[in-house]
């Protein structure tokens, strides 16, 4: 019997490693979406070359964001998960959506706008349409829900959009998709920066940690966060650092913010930053260790993708001829 359980979709760029940002506002939750939804989930590649990659780096990152996916709690056996250039039906939809979005909608993304200021020297084309690409890869599922950080609402409302103009021009083809945002941690600020989004782009390394940084690593970049004035560790808007703080540790240990203040009232700073550095390294040290089994055994992982790729195809070739048939193309 088909599935019948709604669709969920979401992607991740092997940029570089995964920030405790990626962790907490998307992926840790897309293992435990496998019990509810249909899953599929993807290494978007094709996205990540819209700033300047190095190709030996982009290969080695890919595997490596797929170990780290799989080691996160996704089941291959429960979710579909792949590599975006695998499966060429992302590019050919692109197209076709791409003239079913207008120039303005792409230039009010405020993504774009951010990277077109950090990459200054380099303000391509891909830059501008990444939305579309992002609308092929979500459409193509006929994903119901996508599971992002807040960053990324912008991005899948406008994949709403382009499906909704589809719907009305060419009859209903696309399921219309929604965000899927956590209430708690779906922005992670920088460490050193709490006003900023933490970024694994960012060139100051002490503002992320990373998924694979050794313990000593991520206590000393926690112990190096910057925190506000005064020693109270209490939740406000003028404690900025604190709060970021607060919203990990409650994140990684379950507790709520009152029980957070009970815990460290008078108590210093010091104490509070090396409790939140240890409850990362708990719940990262397991997940750093499946991540190394999984990238030793490299015949697996190609298996457990090429396996994907092909599941990804099915569904996804389906979708493209149905659109190819509306908008019409011939077919010989
Ligand atoms: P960059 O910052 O270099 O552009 P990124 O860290 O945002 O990259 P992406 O691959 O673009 O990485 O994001 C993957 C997912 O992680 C998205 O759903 C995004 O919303 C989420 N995410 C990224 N950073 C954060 C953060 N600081 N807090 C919460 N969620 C985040
Ligand atoms: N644009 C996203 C990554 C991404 C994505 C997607 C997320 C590409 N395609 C489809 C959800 C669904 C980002 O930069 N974080």
């Amino acid at each position: 019997m088909a599935d019948q359980r709604e669709r969920v979709f979401s992607g991740i760029q092997p940029s570089g490693t995964f920030t405790l940002g990626n962790y907490v506002g998307a992926v840790r939750h897309w293992g435990p979406l496998q019990a509810e939804y249909d899953c599929i989930y993807s290494v978007v590649n094709m996205h990540a070359i819209t700033v300047r990659q190095q190709p030996a780096a982009l290969r080695k990152a890919t595997y490596e964001a797929a170990a780290m996916l799989l080691a996160s709690g996704i089941d291959p056996e429960q979710s579909v998960i792949f590599i975006q250039s695998e499966v060429p039906q992302h590019a050919e939809l692109s197209w076709v959506l791409a003239c079913n979005t207008m120039f303005g909608e792409l230039s009010r993304m405020t993504q774009f706008k951010d990277k077109s200021k950090k990459n200054a020297d380099n303000i391509n084309g891909g830059l501008f349409t990444y939305p579309i690409l992002m609308a092929a890869d979500i459409l193509l599922y006929n994903a119901h829900q996508v599971p992002v950080g807040v960053d990324q609402k912008q991005h899948v409302e406008l994949s709403r959009d382009i499906a909704q103009r589809f719907n009305n021009a060419y009859s209903d083809t696309f399921v219309v998709p929604a965000p899927l945002i956590q209430k708690q941690g779906a922005k992670v600020m920088s460490l050193q920066d709490p006003a900023a989004k933490m970024s694994k782009s960012d060139p100051n390394e002490n503002a992320y940690v990373a998924m694979d940084d050794a313990p000593e690593v991520i206590m000393r970049k926690f112990k190096r966060a910057v925190t506000d004035s005064g020693g109270e560790v209490r939740r406000a808007e003028d404690k900025p650092g604190v709060s970021n703080l607060m919203t990990i540790y409650g994140i990684m240990t379950g507790k709520d913010d009152a029980a957070i203040e009970a815990e460290f009232a008078g108590r210093g700073y010091g104490d509070f930053k090396e409790a939140v550095g240890q409850s990362v390294i708990d719940v990262f040290t397991p997940i750093q260790q499946r991540y190394g089994e999984i990238l030793a055994d490299k015949a697996e992982l190609e298996r457990i993708l090429r396996e994907g790729a092909e599941k990804a195809r099915r569904i996804a070739a389906k979708t493209l001829s149905k659109v190819y048939r509306k908008v019409g193309f011939v077919s010989n």
